[in-house]
This record gives structure tokens, C-alpha cells and sequence, in this order.
């Protein structure tokens, strides 16, 4: 078999932290600002993440998994001078378990695409959201321990915070096939809104250039500022790719024609799904996440779409998604899922996963699931994930304990005391 025939898209989903948490931090998030204050549940959260995974693997897709991040990060709070009588904004910070979103882990350019042959990752820098910059040391580390093969992959350090970055929530590809040269995609908002663009252009330019991408076939796209001001915070809340499919909102960027036609100029054998301002309203699209999906090719070479079960409440969803499957459109099934824990705080099916093509042998299989490990996780899950948390109990020191215990306690299940 070639190098490139052995290359399949993973998923690495993030496994819910423990300390899973409604603080209300993310400005622009709808979700997140309208479920402030809301007692989580941890443990349901993740038994959640992990029947999304199985789900998956039942059919047929390979399946892999990050960790939670440390938390919470006493060193966040102590480099700011601060403890968990100070500001509880900070404190919530600290406990934040935002790295379960592993669309915003890094940028992964496979390796067709690059050129020195590699499967390039760049971490996310996050530095809009203070939450959510304290994530990429630990993520780095993670990644370097996932892809340490240096034949196969290669992890760049973090765009300078002079520029925000979020990763893949912002970044599409398209291609034949997944192991064969792709067109990448990086879409990039402008400020001015009543909401932070969080993903600059010179970040994405320096993603690709730092990825040794061909410029011509790299396309930089601006995300339509309505869209930000509507609460599609990442580009990911709006549109998606998988090899020859881009499913986009129509009003998801800037110019959507002239995008239109530059992806067709690089990438001829595109299959565009636009769905109109007309069936599904931009606000409708943002509230139920239609495109927070994954995009997946299924083993019998057709196009799935796997929505949040939020989907199924919408009138106006259900009913395009009954006429798309029903017509000769790419997407042939509309697939829900309950992920309800995390799209409260704005994240659905697609925010949850980093998509990495690889050749499965060449990933630490201490990051790959099957069904025996999923079994194990739950276990994990169900005794050591706190049931609840109210707001007012972040900063307890027992839970606190808790918390750090009960990831201890996966590191020691899965054999990656390493990452303690
Ligand atoms: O960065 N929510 C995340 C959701 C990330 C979704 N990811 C993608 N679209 N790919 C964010 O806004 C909420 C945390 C809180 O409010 O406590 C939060 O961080």
C-alpha cells in the first residue's frame, strides 16, 4: 500500500474536563453569555463526548481523543497575583474546561498539502479570550506526545499573540479524497463589530506559510461580519468542509460569491450546499448549530452530516434537512447527536473534534479509542466526574481535589501519567 492510501481522517475529540462550568466567559459566544450562571454537569458532559465518539466508531470512522488540560491552573492565578478570594472572573479562568473544544486546539495541515511531506500542526494561540489562552502550553505538550513521530508530523510553536489564532474552527479543506493534495481554506474575521473577530488574517497567513503550503492552492477568506455580530464566533458556527463538500450558510462570508468562485478556480470538482437566508435564517443556523456538524465520508462513500439533536427542534431545520436528503445533493443523511452539556457553553459536534489525516499506525495509540478503552473511560468517568457544579462552588478546595483527582485518575487509565 502507498503512504498516501494509508492516510484517513481521524477525529480527536477533547474528553470533557471535570470541572466543566457555565462562567458566562466568552463575549460573542450567544450560548455561553445566555447560560451564565447555569448549574453543569461534568459527568453528563462527558458520558455525552464519549456516546458521540462510540457513535462514530460504530460507524466506521477511526476515532481518537485529547485530554482535559489541568484544572484548575493555580499557575494562571498565581502569575496574575491572584487567589480565589481575588476576582472570581479570574477564578472561573482558572477552572475553565474550554480545551474540551478541540477545533481550536491547532491547525492541522495533512500531509499532501505541505511541503516537506508532514502532517503540520500549529497550536492555537486563543488570545482573545483569556480562558482560553492559557490552553496551548498544555496543548502543545499533548500534541507532541500524540504526534511525536517527527517522520510524519510536524508541531509548530503558536502564532505570536500579536495576532489571534483559534485553529481549525477556521479552516476548511478540500480535496478527492483525504490522502490525496488538498486546497486549504482559512477564513479570517475583521474588527469593528459589537463582538471580537478572534481569528486574524496575518495568523492564518502565517499558518500556512509556516505549514509550507502552495500558495496557489491556499485561499484566505473573510468572514462576513454580520455573521460575528450574529454570534458565529469561529467560522466553523457557519460553514463546513469534507473532501469535495463545502455546506455553508449564505451569509456566512464576506463576499460569497467572488469565495465562491475562487474555491471553484483552485478546486473544480467542488459540490457546493448553500443553505439560503430564506429556508434557514442566519440567527435560526447560529441557535441550532446546523453547521457545528461533522461533515464525515462514511466506508461506503457517502456524505453524512452529524448535527446537534437542537437541530431536530427547529422547524425550519428539520424541514431542509428532509429536503436535502431527499434530493440528489451530496449530503444523503442528517445524523443528531446529544452533546446538550456542551452546546450550552456554544459547542457542538464539530467544536469537539480536531480532524487529523494520518496513517493511524503513526499516531501514539494511547491517544486512539476503541470500544474496550470507551468502556474504560466511562468507568473512569462515572465514578471520579463531579455530577454538578453551581457557579458559587468554583474555588472550593474539596472539588477542587476532586477535580484534580479525577483526571489523574484517566492520565493513570490510559498510561499517560506523563501529562500529570
Ligand atoms: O471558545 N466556549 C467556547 C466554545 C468553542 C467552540 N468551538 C468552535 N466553534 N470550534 C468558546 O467560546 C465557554 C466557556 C464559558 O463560558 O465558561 C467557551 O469557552
Amino acid at each position: 500500500m502507498s503512504e498516501a492510501s494509508k492516510l484517513v481522517e481521524i477525529n480527536f475529540d477533547g474528553i470533557v474536563g471535570p470541572s466543566h462550568n457555565y462562567a458566562g466567559l466568552s463575549l460573542g459566544n450567544i450560548a455561553s453569555s445566555s447560560h451564565a450562571g447555569d448549574v453543569s454537569h461534568p459527568r453528563a458532559a462527558a458520558l455525552q463526548g464519549l456516546a458521540k465518539m462510540r457513535g462514530n466508531m460504530a460507524r466506521g470512522l477511526p476515532q481518537g481523543f485529547l485530554l482535559p488540560l489541568p484544572r484548575p491552573n493555580a499557575g494562571y492565578l498565581a502569575r496574575l497575583g491572584a487567589d480565589s478570594e481575588t476576582d472570581r472572573r479570574l477564578l472561573a479562568q482558572s477552572w475553565s474546561a474550554s480545551s474540551m473544544w478541540t477545533a481550536n486546539a491547532a491547525t492541522v495541515s495533512p500531509a499532501p498539502d505541505t511541503a516537506d511531506g508532514t502532517c503540520h500542526l500549529t497550536p492555537a494561540n486563543l488570545v482573545t479570550m483569556p480562558h482560553r489562552a492559557q490552553e496551548w502550553p498544555d496543548t502543545k505538550r499533548m500534541l507532541q506526545l500524540a504526534f511525536a513521530d517527527t517522520a510524519h508530523f510536524t508541531i509548530h510553536d503558536p502564532v505570536p499573540p500579536t495576532f489571534g489564532d483559534e485553529g481549525a474552527a477556521n479552516h476548511m479543506r478540500l480535496c478527492e479524497g483525504h490522502g490525496a493534495r488538498g486546497v486549504e481554506m482559512f477564513v479570517y474575521g475583521e474588527s469593528g463589530g459589537p463582538f471580537p473577530a478572534r481569528q486574524h488574517e496575518q495568523a492564518s497567513r502565517a499558518v500556512a506559510r509556516l505549514h509550507g503550503l502552495d500558495p496557489a492552492r491556499t485561499l484566505f477568506i473573510e468572514q462576513n461580519p454580520e455573521a460575528i455580530a450574529a454570534g458565529a464566533f469561529h467560522n466553523d458556527v457557519v460553514a463546513v468542509a469534507n473532501e469535495r463538500v463545502l455546506f455553508t450558510h449564505e451569509r456566512a462570508f464576506a463576499r460569497p460569491e467572488e469565495a465562491y468562485a475562487e474555491i471553484r478556480e483552485v478546486f473544480p470538482a467542488l459540490e457546493l450546499v448553500v443553505v439560503p437566508e430564506a429556508e434557514v435564517p442566519l440567527g435560526e443556523a447560529i441557535k441550532t448549530y446546523l453547521f457545528n456538524a461533522q461533515l464525515v465520508t462514511l466506508p461506503d462513500g457517502s456524505t453524512a452530516l452529524i448535527v446537534p439533536g437542537e437541530c431536530m427542534e427547529s422547524g425550519a431545520v428539520r424541514s431542509w434537512a428532509e429536503r436535502t436528503t431527499a434530493s440528489n445533493g451530496p449530503i444523503r443523511q442528517v445524523i443528531p447527536v446529544d452533546v446538550r452539556q456542551s452546546m450550552a457553553n456554544g459547542g457542538g459536534p464539530a467544536c469537539l473534534r480536531l480532524r487529523v489525516v494520518a496513517d493511524p499506525e503513526t499516531v501514539d495509540a494511547r491517544f486512539m479509542l476503541d470500544d474496550e478503552k470507551a468502556d474504560r473511560i466511562a468507568r473512569i468517568i462515572e465514578r471520579h466526574w463531579p455530577e454538578s457544579i453551581a457557579p458559587g462552588q468554583l474555588g472550593d478546595e474539596a472539588l477542587a481535589g476532586e477535580v484534580v483527582s479525577a483526571r489523574e485518575a484517566l492520565l493513570q487509565e490510559l498510561d499517560l501519567g506523563e501529562l500529570a
